[in-house]
Formats: C-alpha cells, sequence, structure tokens
C-alpha cells in the first residue's frame, strides 16, 4: 500500500481502534521524538491499549524522567503482529534504527511527523510541516481521543516544544506555540524543572568533550562556514552517550558571519554522520538531501563516506557555494531571521 495522507480525524480513529500498537522514533533521538513517542505512549495506555515503545538505542539520559521513559524496550517483543505501528518524528524511512521491524509485524504503518518531505513512507500519513515539533500533532490527537491533559502527558509534549524550537528561540516559534506552552504551564509542567532536567543537569565530562570539540573549529568560506568535528574515541574515553553532542553544532553557528555551521562524526557504522545548522539564508534541508539527507531548512544531517576529513572539505565546498549563491543582504532585510 502506498503511503496516504490522512487527516488528523482519520489518524485518531486509527489509534482509537488499535489495542496493540507499536510506537517507533529516529535513530539519534532527541526530545520531540522521545516526547511525543512517550506523550502518545501514555495517552494509548490510558485508553487501556498496550502500547510498547521500541527504541533501539534506549532513553537518552536527559529525559529518562519523563512518565514512561523506564518502559521501553529495545527489542520486539514476542507475540502477534500489532494492529498498528506507529513512527513519530520520521520524515524519512532510512531515520528508523535498523532493528524497526518489517511490515510483517503489524497490521499497518501511520506516520506522525512535521518534516518537509519527498518520499512518504508508511501506510498513512499525518503530516503538518506547520507544527513546530510532533508533540504538538499528539497533544491534538490526545484531545480527538477524548484524554484529559494530564502532567505525564503534558511534561512530555513540553519536552517536545521546548527541545525542537531551541527553548523558544527558533523560527519555528510561532503565537501558537506559545499558546500551547501557555496550556501545558496550566496542566502542571513547571518549566525551570524541564530546563534544568534536560538542559543544565550533564556530567562534568561533558565540559571536557566540548573542550575536545570547539578544538577543532575550522572556518571556511570567508567565515561564512564553520565546522566542528568530534575526535573519534573521544566520546567513548568520555563514557558519553551522542545524546551529549545535542547544541553543541550551535556554538558555531552563533559566530557573528556564519551562516552554515556543520558538525562531523564517525557514526556506529564506520560513516560520517553529519549535522547541518543554518542561521537562516541557507536551505541546510536543501544541501542534506543533495547529499543524501534531509531534515529542516535550518536544522538538517547527512550520513557520508569516510574518512572524516573528505567529508569535511566536501560539506565545506557544498556549503561555500550555497552561500556564494545568495543574494546580498540589503540595508534592513530582515530575511535573515525567518526560515
Ligand atoms: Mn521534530
Amino acid at each position: 500500500m502506498a503511503a496516504v495522507d490522512v487527516t488528523e480525524e482519520r489518524a485518531a480513529e486509527l489509534l482509537g481502534a488499535a489495542r496493540r500498537v507499536l510506537l517507533g522514533i529516529h535513530r539519534n533521538p532527541d526530545g520531540d521524538a522521545v516526547g511525543s513517542a512517550l506523550g502518545l505512549a501514555h495517552v494509548l495506555r490510558g485508553r487501556g491499549a498496550e502500547a510498547v515503545c521500541l527504541f533501539a538505542e534506549g532513553v537518552p539520559e536527559p529525559f529518562r524522567f519523563l512518565a514512561g521513559a523506564d518502559r521501553t524496550v529495545d527489542r520486539l517483543p514476542d507475540g502477534p503482529p500489532f494492529d498498528l505501528a506507529v513512527a513519530l518524528d520520521c520524515g524519512d524511512a532510512s531515520v528508523l534504527p535498523r532493528s524497526w521491524p518489517d511490515a510483517t509485524h503489524y497490521r499497518g504503518l501511520l506516520v506522525l511527523d512535521h518534516h518537509p518531505v519527498r518520499r512518504p513512507f508508511g501506510d498513512w500519513t499525518l503530516r503538518d510541516a506547520t507544527a513546530c515539533c510532533v508533540g504538538e500533532i499528539v497533544l491534538r490527537l490526545a484531545d480527538r481521543l477524548g484524554h484529559v491533559l494530564d502532567r505525564p502527558l503534558a511534561e512530555a509534549v513540553y519536552v517536545s516544544l521546548a527541545t525542537d524550537t531551541g527553548f523558544f528561540r527558533y523560527s519555528s516559534v510561532t503565537p501558537a506555540a506559545f499558546r500551547l506552552a501557555a496550556r501545558l504551564l496550566e496542566a502542571g509542567v513547571a518549566p525551570w524543572k524541564i530546563a534544568f532536567l534536560v538542559d543544565e543537569n550533564y556530567p562534568a565530562a561533558r565540559l571536557e568533550m566540548l573542550s575536545g570539540i570547539l578544538g577543532t573549529l575550522r572556518l571556511t568560506a570567508g567565515g561564512a562556514v564553520a565546522t566542528l568535528t568530534v575526535p573519534p574515541g573521544l566520546l567513548e574515553r568520555l563514557g558519553l552517550g551522542n545524546e551529549y553532542l545535542e547544541g553543541v553544532i550551535n556554538f558555531a553557528r552563533g559566530i557573528r558571519g556564519v551562516e552554515v555551521s556543520a558538525q562531523l562524526r564517525v557514526n556506529e557504522e564506520g560513516k560520517i554522520r553529519v549535522s547541518l545548522r543554518s542561521r537562516g539564508r541557507v536551505d541546510v534541508a536543501a544541501l542534506a538531501r543533495a547529499h543524501g539527507g534531509g531534515g529542516h531548512r535550518n536544522a538538517s544531517g547527512c550520513t557520508l563516506d569516510p574518512p572524516l576529513e573528505a567529508a569535511r572539505e566536501r560539506i565545506e565546498s557544498a556549503a561555500a557555494a550555497a552561500v556564494a549563491a545568495l543574494p546580498p543582504l540589503a540595508p534592513g532585510d530582515e530575511s535573515f531571521y525567518e526560515g
């Protein structure tokens, strides 16, 4: 069956009818993936359904305080096929973990997503590229399913919202995002608690990691392109998971004059994982797509072949070309801040 776009109403119907649901998220899971999936699992369990969160990499440490984080599994349990599988925050089938089961293990796959996308997958897709996080979509579905917004759901959705908007800084922040935040606070979310647990509660080794990575900074294209690399073996030596890389790339984007920043690391398969960030003028989703990846306009990623240095040079020249193609910025032009 080819992927069919469905309405929110239809997605809620599919979720409401399922008794056993399998939930999956993208590799290198972020706060939106984890928050939206745990939030949806909580809603389904509240209806008496069985919800299995198959997180191949477990729950990154900063999100382990969320309700249900202790109930995820890293391998598919035995049993009959699931009534429904749900993939959250995945713009492409290739971002699902390798261990994600094939279609014989579920009767249908529903994709809940907010990435602009070219290669739809699954049986049904509920996509809202205007949603600032998938958690927002999950909350709308919870409303349709009659779930009264309680604190476990509110905290999960708030983690989605806060992390995917850079704690309310990015161009994805809309009036609706603040209305959503207000509603979540009224349901019991304490913003400092979440910010503290997610963003200000790291081990001392993270600073050692930062010093190792920031020391690799290289500015090219006249200072418009900044790249960082993660020294191979650094995280392993410090006993840190990939989740501690979150946000490091923003130090490079934040340098005055930088349009595009990239961070490269050797992944578990020996390939070079590239994260890309734009300040707003360069479309790094297009840049990533040209290298087999994807993502959002200002935040995207792709995977290249080793070695690390060759991949870095490839990205530097592609980013330099994108910067060179930009029209000159007229005085007073605010397009810089859109995106
Ligand atoms: Mn997201």
